[in-house]
């Protein structure tokens, strides 16, 4: 049997943490487990828990680490045996230690991605709540605007993709998320990446999981070399 591969990808909002996921997902066959879309699916379905949550990610304020520990945490004890990508978690020192008590990571990337770019992408981004599916106007867009690819729902835009929260979002995210990228630095375990373009990037990525993993991507995204 495979080794089993632990890896995290870290990045501000709107860096695209959850494209990038999606991809390495297909093409190296790992678990992903997205925390923000296990909070919006822990309001929609958990009516007492999840109000509380839901005024933290209106507001652009991080969730206590205890909640998200909590939503985490067993979520990876149930894929025991498999290996996984975590979008999203850990995003605080805490998190990261939390985590480590249980799990050694094999891979950080951390995305670096400009201001303003970020600024265009999240104005542009739609959701699908009831999957979490994400489009973006420009750049994948909907078949039918306004519509969901697979089940012709509506389309929402997130409160917290809004200008004022989103440079909330921003400036607290560079603040906490440092002591977590020197942990994992420490560890030699962090892979950065720059750029204004997910594709561009994206064959780095493909190209170190690749590496590392000592497998070859199994989709269309192979197609594609530094
Ligand atoms: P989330 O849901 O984790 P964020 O804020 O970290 O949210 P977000 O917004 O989901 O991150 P992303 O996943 O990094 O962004 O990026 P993405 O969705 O792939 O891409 C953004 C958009 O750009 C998309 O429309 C995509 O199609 C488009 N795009 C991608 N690449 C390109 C490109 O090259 N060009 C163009 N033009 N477009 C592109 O967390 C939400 C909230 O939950 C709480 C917090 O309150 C947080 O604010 N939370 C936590 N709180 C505490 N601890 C944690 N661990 C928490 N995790 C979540
Ligand atoms: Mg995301």
């Amino acid at each position: 049997m495979a080794k089993l591969f632990r890896a995290a990808i870290m990045g501000p909002p709107g860096s695209g943490k959850g494209t990038i996921s999606k991809r390495i997902a297909q093409s190296f066959g790992l678990q992903y487990l997205s925390s923000g879309h296990f909070l919006r699916e822990s309001v929609a379905t958990n009516t007492d828990a999840g109000v509380p949550v839901m005024t933290y990610i209106e507001r652009s304020m991080l969730v206590p680490d205890h909640v998200m520990t909590r939503l985490m945490l067993p979520r990876l004890e149930q894929l025991r045996g498999q290996s996984w990508l975590l979008d999203g978690f850990p995003r605080t020192l805490a998190q990261a230690q939390a985590l480590n008590s249980l799990y050694q990571l094999d891979l950080v990337i951390s995305l670096n991605i400009p201001y303003e770019t970020l600024k265009e992408r999240l104005s542009d981004r739609w959701i699908h709540p009831a999957s979490g599916r994400v489009y973006n106007m420009g750049f994948n867009p909907p078949r039918v605007q306004g519509k969901d690819d697979v089940t012709g729902e509506p389309l929402i835009q997130h409160d917290d993709d809004k200008p004022e929260a989103l440079m909330a979002r921003l400036r607290h995210y560079k603040d906490v998320a440092k002591p977590v990228i020197d942990l994992y630095k420490s560890q030699g375990i962090l892979h950065s990446f720059s750029g204004t373009e997910t594709d561009r990037i994206w064959p780095y990525i493909n190209s170190l999981l690749s590496t590392k993993m000592h497998i070859q991507p199994s989709n269309v995204f192979q197609t594609q070399t530094p």
